[in-house]
């Protein structure tokens, strides 16, 4: 690694420091945030919330002891997002607020004389002085498009606004080009709409779930699980394609365990299956959909004996698969997935996918995919945001047009001067994310933040980021303050509201308030024209038809559609907003735009000798690497494991239980030690881990040193020529049994 200009600093030497409030603006937040005491909701020992643990944003309530101090959290049985249930994580949100790791004062990095860099703690007032002061002068030098906002979760909502405010467009969210976006771009191609969040399948009312990769049950996305559970009791079947015989597979009618990186190949013999054996809604396909005659002709060399030799799933298993789906359609969904960024030909693997359910008729469709609803919540009234001069699709030298949002990896390329690319972004704000864990291949986004001139991090925890900031800004946690309202699309449009339960601990504040009082710094201040947040929120709630009052009370309100029906009726017309109208079997978008316009199999790299696929994914009870420090969650489990096949455990003589390094095929080497689990639950060619863990900073306490990190090893990143989106498992690792790499990285 290149000499870094920022030393990663650990935020060990800090005290827990007293509160230092650093102004009058201090004071009247925190004046606001103790009118009607803190809750101020109709019962005060119960305050309702939305969860942060995950971006499924359940609706629940916080309840505290006469003491005021926060006992527990539960579910709000009006969400349709949980149902009143939620899931171990969201009940363990409560360790967020305990923990005693947490950041707990404003931050700057200060050089001292012997040239060693610290942070220093500093007040409110100090930390913004500084960022607006480096903020107008990278606006003066480079002008205001050359600072880019990083989020997850929902502070982005306010640096979002002050960004456009200031001039940039440039916000981007690891939560597309690292997880989803690869299927918006699919599914616009192909229905003409993406899917976002909440997905709108009507799972619980399928007759056939088909898992690719997604494995609902580790993967804890509340109501879908719930969903999943409730149709199986039904008697719907489920079809799990996944290497490892994953907690969905074991729920199964039919675990199909696939070679990894051949997906595509088992989509199209799929597809020529139903084609061929005349399953498809023939009525459907015909009314809405364009290119079913290129589609049949297209698919014809892909019979199940093809398919079979790529993915090693059985010709008979194939077609009795593809006989399972058509007799459940139209009420079966082919699920979309969530996490697609995985090969680097994701859009196109989610296109087959989209192209299946279509053939089946499932769109728009009892027990298929539902047309969602959502309220169109007026914002706060503000000036029209300045037009960037620039955005960050010029800085991609003509690439990724097909991307519907900016690309967390694409303005971090951005950020790294290079001939082939108009770069020059200078400053970030990076707010809930965790970029170094988070983005593939960490040396780049090293290199990314040692060309900047301003990092500011906005976060809760001293996770790996904060240690390359120039400011760090301790945010409280969602049980601490109000946010935006979440506005969640349904089956029927709903609201929640967050308010905080307790005053913020240390001196740790909301990001709403952060903003605002940089905005006031930067001349920006009518773009946060309310005086509370309380304010804002009432008056936004008044145009709907409510108040902050009736949402203290009730948490959640759902509303009528106001969208039309939930399912097309029979034959309705209906114009998809494609080139052609249609849904598009044939992309015309892809095609204008120099790509296939049907998926196309191409094989992937294999491990080498000794090598495995590195597999990872989810663990029900924690949430990416934001939960590893949680006392509540690492009571449940506080490291992971690599799963090995028994064949390969014996062929390297590995006991179960054993440590051992994992070395990539780059010859980077996990800093720390992971136990074997031997297990017949992972193919012979993979090993599997669950994301999150091997956290390198001592300041967290219980997450150091625990387990190994998949984000250290995967360092070779597969792009998606169709819109940016880095696919990540194309790496390998095989087993060290002591730390020294023969290549030295
Ligand atoms: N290697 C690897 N990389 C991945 C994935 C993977 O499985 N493996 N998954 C990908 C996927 S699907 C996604 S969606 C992304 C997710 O990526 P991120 O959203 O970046 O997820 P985390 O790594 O958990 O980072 C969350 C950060 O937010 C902080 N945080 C938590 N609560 C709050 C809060 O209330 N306020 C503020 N300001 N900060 C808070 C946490 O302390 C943490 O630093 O990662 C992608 N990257
Ligand atoms: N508990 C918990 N739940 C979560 C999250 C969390 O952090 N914790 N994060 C949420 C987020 S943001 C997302 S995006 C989702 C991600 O969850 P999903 O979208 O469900 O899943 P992925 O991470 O893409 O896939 C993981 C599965 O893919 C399998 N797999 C690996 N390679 C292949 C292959 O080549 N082919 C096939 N068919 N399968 C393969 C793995 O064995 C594993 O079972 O989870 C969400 N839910
Ligand atoms: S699924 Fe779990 S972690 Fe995610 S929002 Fe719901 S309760 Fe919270
Ligand atoms: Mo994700």
């Amino acid at each position: 690694m290149s000499a870094s200009r920022r030393d990663f600093i650990r935020i060990t030497s800090l005290s827990a420091a007293g509160l230092i409030f650093g102004g009058q603006y201090v004071h009247s937040a925190v004046k606001a945030l103790r009118q009607e005491g803190i809750g101020g909701s109709s019962d005060p020992l119960r305050t309702p919330t939305y969860c942060e643990v995950c971006f499924w944003q359940c609706a629940g309530w916080v309840h505290k002891n006469e003491e005021g101090k926060i006992k527990k959290i539960t579910g709000n049985d009006d969400d349709p997002n949980c149902n009143g249930r939620l899931c171990p994580r969201g009940t363990g949100g409560v360790g967020m607020y305990y923990d005693e790791d947490r950041l707990k004062t404003p931050l700057i990095r200060v050089t001292g004389k012997d040239g060693k860099q610290t942070f220093k703690e500093v007040s409110w007032d100090e930390a913004f002085d500084f960022i607006a002061e480096k903020l107008q002068k990278i606006k003066k030098e480079h002008g205001p498009e050359c600072t880019a906002l990083f989020t997850h979760g929902s502070g982005g909502h306010y640096w979002g606004d002050l960004l456009k405010a200031f001039g940039s467009g440039n916000i981007a969210a690891p939560s597309y080009s690292q997880c989803r976006g690869p299927r918006e771009v699919a599914f616009i191609a192909t229905f003409g709409d993406g899917l976002n969040s909440p997905e709108p399948l009507d799972i619980r009312d399928t007759r056939c779930l088909v898992l690719i990769g997604s494995h609902l049950g580790e993967n804890m996305h509340n109501g879908q699980v719930q969903e999943m559970s409730d149709a199986i009791d039904n008697g719907a079947s489920i079809i799990t394609v996944d290497p490892r015989y994953s907690t969905a597979a074991s729920k199964s009618k039919f675990w199909l365990p696939i070679k990894p990186a051949t997906d595509i190949a088992l989509l199209l013999s799929w597809i020529r299956e139903i084609i061929n054996n005349e399953w498809y809604d023939k009525k459907y396909v015909e009314q809405y959909t364009y290119g079913f005659e290129e589609l049949k002709n297209y698919v014809q060399p892909f019979t199940p004996e093809w398919a079979y030799g790529i993915t090693t799933i059985k010709p008979d298993q194939i077609r009795e698969t593809a006989r399972e789906m058509a007799n459940a359609a139209p009420s079966v969904i082919i699920h979309p997935g969530r996490h697609v960024t995985w090969y680097g030909d994701d859009t196109q693997r989610l296109r087959a996918v989209a192209i299946l359910n279509a053939l089946l008729g499932s769109w728009g469709r009892r027990g298929g995919f539902y047309i969602p609803d959502k309220m169109g919540l007026p914002a706060y009234p503000h000036p029209p945001f300045p037009k960037p001069s620039r955005t960050w699709r010029e800085a991609m030298g003509g690439k990724y047009k097909l991307a519907d949002l900016a690309l967390a990896s694409g303005v971090c390329d951005a950020t790294i001067p290079s001939p082939e690319l108009d770069c020059n972004i200078k400053g970030w704000i990076v707010n809930g994310t965790n970029l170094i864990m988070t983005l593939p291949d960490q040396k780049k986004t090293i290199d990314a933040i040692n060309n900047l001139d301003l990092l500011v991090v906005v976060d809760t925890m001293p996770m790996e980021i904060t240690g390359y900031a120039d400011v760090v800004l301790p945010e409280c946690t969602y049980l601490e303050r109000w946010d935006d309202l979440r506005v969640a699309q349904g089956r029927n449009p709903s609201i929640a509201l967050r308010m905080p339960a307790t005053e913020p601990k240390y001196n740790s504040k909301p990001a709403y308030w952060m903003a605002k009082e940089v905005s006031k710094r930067l001349g920006l201040e009518e773009y946060f024209g309310w005086d509370t947040f309380e304010e804002k929120l009432d008056w936004q709630l008044k145009q709907v038809g409510s108040s902050l009052e009736e949402m203290k009370r009730l948490g959640v309100k759902n509303l009528p559609r106001e969208y039309g029906n939930l399912f097309f009726e029979e034959g309705e017309d209906v114009d998809f907003y494609t080139n052609t109208g249609k849904i598009e079997l044939y992309s015309t978008a892809f095609e204008a735009e120099g790509f296939d316009p049907f998926p196309v199999y191409t094989p992937h790299t294999e491990p080498p000798a000794g090598y495995y696929h590195l597999n990872y994914g989810r663990a029900p009870m924690h949430t990416f690497s934001r939960t590893a420090n949680n006392p509540n969650l690492t009571d449940l489990m506080d490291e992971n494991t690599v799963w090995v096949n028994p064949k390969v455990a014996k062929e390297w003589g590995i006991k179960n239980g054993e440590p051992v390094y994992l070395q990539n095929q780059d010859g980077v080497v996990s800093d720390f030690q992971v136990k074997v689990r031997v297990t017949e639950r992972i193919r012979f060619d993979s090993v599997y881990i669950v994301h999150g863990f091997g956290h390198a900073d001592k300041k967290l306490s219980r997450a150091y040193g625990k387990g190994v990190s998949d984000s250290q090893l995967i360092t070779r990143v597969l792009m998606d020529p169709v819109m940016g989106g880095t696919g990540m498992r194309g790496n390998f690792v095989t087993f060290r049994f002591e730390k020294e790499s023969e290549v030295k990285s």
